[in-house]
């Protein structure tokens, strides 16, 4: 959950997906990316041949022209079907969620169990799904055997949470994806959190600073 403490405010956002969808290439390419005020290394937490075991962690921020340092640390999950325990410890508290799924027609089903297992460990850990921003982007649309883009936003033309289609290897799809979010994450809090009115900060601004193109 979005945290306040003293002049700062902390929003927790998570890649999830199965195992090899590219999660942890998504925030190695923002990291090159993006040129926030502030961002930190990404720290890799145990890794086993290129494959995240515990997860991996990048803290960005910006402040606000109130003054506001606004904060956010951006997760994956391990998604190997053996680490659902350390997934759902890296899912309790988010604010928002890209969900990474993967193009390769032989990863469809490996795709839906694992969007499953997000709203099952959603319930587990007590978040409240319908509400959780949320952006799906579908990776690896350079391989030659990628389900094609009609019928992806065919089979999600009933869904209401952005889709991105990205090769993160290439960095592309992976700024657009976190602007998604970001933007999501902003019109759930930005009421509550006086974004606007208080801390000088409309949607465009808030997505640009996170972005560093403020
Ligand atoms: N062809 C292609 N390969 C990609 C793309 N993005 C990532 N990969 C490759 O897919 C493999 C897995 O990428 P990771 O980013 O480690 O995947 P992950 O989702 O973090 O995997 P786990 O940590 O095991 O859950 C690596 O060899 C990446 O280089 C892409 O857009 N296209
Ligand atoms: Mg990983």
């Amino acid at each position: 959950m979005s945290e306040r403490e003293g002049n700062s405010l902390s929003f927790k956002l998570v890649y999830y997906g199965p195992a090899q969808s590219g999660k942890t290439t998504n925030l190695l390419r923002l990291h090159d990316q993006l040129s926030p005020e502030l961002k930190g290394e990404l720290m890799s937490m145990e890794t086993k041949d290129d494959r995240t075991l515990f997860f991996d962690l990048l803290p960005l921020g910006f402040r606000a022209p109130s003054g506001l340092l606004i904060k956010f640390r951006l997760f994956t999950v391990p998604g190997q079907i053996a680490h659902d325990g350390t997934r759902k410890a890296v899912l309790s508290r988010a604010d928002g969620v890209v969900f990474v799924a993967d193009s390769d027609r032989s990863q469809e089903t490996n795709n839906a169990e694992s969007f499953q297992s997000l709203t099952d460990n959603c319930r587990r850990v007590g978040l409240d799904f319908e509400h959780l921003p949320l952006v799906v982007q579908f990776n690896k649309r350079d391989l030659p055997n990628a389900v094609p883009e009609a019928e992806i936003r065919a089979r999600w033309s009933a869904a209401p949470w952005p889709l991105v289609l990205a090769t993160a290897l290439r960095g592309e799809g992976v700024g657009e994806s976190f602007a998604a979010l970001l933007l999501a994450v902003y019109e759930r809090h930005a009421a509550a959190q006086e974004l606007a009115t208080v801390h000088g900060l409309a949607a465009a601004a808030f997505v640009a600073g996170a972005l560093g193109q403020g």
